[in-house]
């Protein structure tokens, strides 16, 4: 059977993240944008009312949101500004492979400490050299009696700056390429040094860093799931996770067709408001169709995630089409905005600039498409 219509709750919860959407995150998205602020207080209140960490299960003080009740979150916060919305998301991400893989010493030390307090989580697997090759990661662990010893440099860590915990992937058997990976859960304290910061074309409210690794010691129960199986937890949780970037980027693509549709309605040259041409009509039209697309790819990767059904191409495609879908979408929005799209008083520039970052982060579109494709061959 199925079904499209969201339940109660999920509406309520829809309800309950535009007007946290609304109220906390719109009216500072566009000077947040323009300073580079990164937004802790945004944050803090996301997390004061259940809008942050929402996939950390109640026995542990978290919200416990499924895939889909989280998609459903994060399309609101796309919507009103995406890079404080990846600031909120990116804990999410960080927190994932503790979520899916800790023991359950490591679940009751970290998210419950996590959610005792308002606390900053980044996922640390790309490095200079190790990019869409995630697996050519050099940045090593060596064990060293109850520790392990990590040397290395990552970069482009969301949240990095100011995180207090990180999700680490380093090398602890060099020569076994993606199968010599493993995980682990970084306190700052130990001995993190957050480095250079990334002065982006968008999403400038969120933080990317450059992190530095300088012999930190990690104790060895800080290890997630076996040695050797980090690679597979990354990949594992970029698959549950893609699901959410989509939402993301669905909230983008929606943010923009109503903008458009609001400027074509009042908007007036030769003699009528732009939206009874046709030529706009069929450009809302098809921004409104892929919309509806993307978002049913995204629910259905995000309700395969809550079903435990395997999920990796659909969470690809959704992540995929989204983020491209978000790049045309505000792309033909800005022009029909014409020369006001670009101009940085009306705000669909910023949603165009934002939509970029969609089709390269968590995986570049390459990257789905070659996942998409891999599965394909092997029969799924
Ligand atoms: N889940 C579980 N295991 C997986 C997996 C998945 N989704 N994808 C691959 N693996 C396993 C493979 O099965 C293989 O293990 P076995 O040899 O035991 O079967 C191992 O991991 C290595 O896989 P593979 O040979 O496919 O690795 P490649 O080096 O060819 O790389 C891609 C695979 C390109 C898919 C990977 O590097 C990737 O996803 N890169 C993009 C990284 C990314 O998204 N970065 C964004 C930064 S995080 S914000």
């Amino acid at each position: 059977m199925i079904g499209f219509s969201l339940t109660e709750a999920q509406e309520a919860l829809r309800v309950k993240a535009r007007e946290f959407a609304d109220r906390e995150i719109r009216p500072r998205a566009r000077e947040y944008d323009e300073k580079g602020i990164f937004p802790r207080d945004v944050m803090e209140r996301a997390f004061a009312e259940g809008i942050m960490n929402e996939s950390v299960p109640t026995q542990y003080g978290g919200p416990g949101m499924g895939n889909l009740d989280a998609a459903i979150m994060t399309e609101e916060l796309g919507a009103a500004c995406m890079g404080i919305g990846t600031s909120i998301m990116a804990n999410s991400l960080a927190l994932a492979p503790l979520i899916l893989y800790g023991n359950d010493a490591q679940k009751e030390k970290y998210l419950r400490w996590h959610m005792r307090e308002f606390r900053i989580a980044a996922f640390c697997l790309t490095e200079r050299e190790a990019g869409s090759d995630a697996g050519g990661l050099r940045t090593r662990a060596e064990r060293d009696g109850d520790y392990y010893v990590i040397n290395g440099d990552k970069c482009f860590s969301t949240n990095g700056s100011y995180a207090d915990i990180y999700t680490v992937f380093a090398v602890t058997a060099p020569n076994k390429g993606p199968l010599g990976v493993s995980a682990f859960i970084v306190e700052r304290a130990m001995g993190v040094v957050p480095g250079k910061t990334e002065d982006k074309m968008g999403q400038r409210a969120s933080n990317q860093a450059e992190l530095h690794f300088r012999d930190v010691r990690v104790p060895a129960e800080n290890l997630l799931g076996r040695e050797g199986h980090g690679f597979k937890i990354a990949m594992g949780t970029l698959d549950r996770t893609r699901a959410g970037t989509a939402a993301g980027a669905v909230g983008i693509a929606r943010r923009a067709l109503e903008e458009a549709t609001a400027y074509a309605a009042q908007r007036v040259q030769f003699g009528q408001p732009l939206i009874r041409n046709q030529a706009i009509q069929f450009k809302l039209a098809d921004m409104a169709m892929k919309i509806e697309a993307a978002r049913l790819l995204t629910w259905q990767a995000a309700w395969m995630a809550d079903n435990d059904l395997r999920q990796g191409k659909e969470s690809a495609m959704a992540k995929c089409f989204a983020g491209d879908v978000a790049m045309e979408v505000t792309t033909e929005a800005v022009q029909i905005f014409g020369g006001n799209g670009y101009s940085r008083e009306y705000p669909v520039e910023k949603l165009m600039r934002d939509a970029k970052l969609m089709q390269i982060y968590e995986g570049t579109q390459e990257i789905q498409r070659l996942v998409i494709a891999r599965e394909l061959g092997k029969g799924r």
